[in-house]
């Protein structure tokens, strides 16, 4: 679809996206969007070749580094699907290999995201309905939407799986990339 053909600046965005805190670093109440609690952004996911799945995800950061992940899905098979956050924010090659591994700025095993050994992108499965449609309403520790720091998943992507995620060892099983989506700060969107 058209999104994947979008063009992704991310070395500007960060660049601006640093000078801007920069600017603000002192008094005003403008430090709390910098601190994450007023911060969303928004991954709309774009199917890979041959895969109809897409939908738009919502993150909010409602406290620091838990990030509420939540909106719908649709276009998937019955049943549990992956999804992680990788590491680069492209989705520009049809399989979504761009996206590179799974985002794990302190190593560790993949696993699930409450489990105590895990890449900080692990985020589970969504779960479709017979329909194919997954609503997302999930919580996750130990990453933050603000664009700065090594725990940072801003610009980065989503991808969602064809297969569910077992938890295992590197990377759960989850099988081919059926949908993919840069995570951008709603700030950088206006
Ligand atoms: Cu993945
Ligand atoms: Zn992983």
């Amino acid at each position: 679809m058209k999104a994947q053909f979008r063009t992704h600046p991310h070395v500007l965005l960060r660049g601006v996206t640093a000078a801007c805190v920069l600017a603000v670093t002192s008094p005003i109440p403008v430090t709390a969007q910098a601190h994450g609690n007023m911060m969303t952004s928004t991954a709309v996911l774009a199917a890979t070749s041959g895969s109809s799945v897409s939908g738009t995800l919502k993150f909010h950061e409602a406290k620091d580094r838990v990030v509420h992940i939540s909106g719908t899905v649709t276009g998937l098979t019955p049943g549990k699907h992956g999804f992680h956050v990788h590491v680069n924010g492209n989705c520009d090659s049809p399989d979504g290999m761009s996206a590179g591994g799974h985002f794990a700025p302190s190593g560790g095993r993949h696993g699930a995201p409450g489990a105590g050994d895990h890449h900080l992108g692990d985020l589970g499965n969504i779960v479709a309905d017979a329909s194919g449609k997954a609503e997302v309403d999930v919580t996750v520790s130990g990453i933050t939407i603000a664009l700065m720091g090594t725990a940072s998943i801003g610009d980065r992507s989503i991808v969602i799986h064809a297969n569910e995620d077992d938890f295992s060892d590197p990377a759960g099983n989850s099988g081919p990339r059926v949908a993919c989506g840069v995570i951008e700060s709603d700030m950088m969107r206006m």
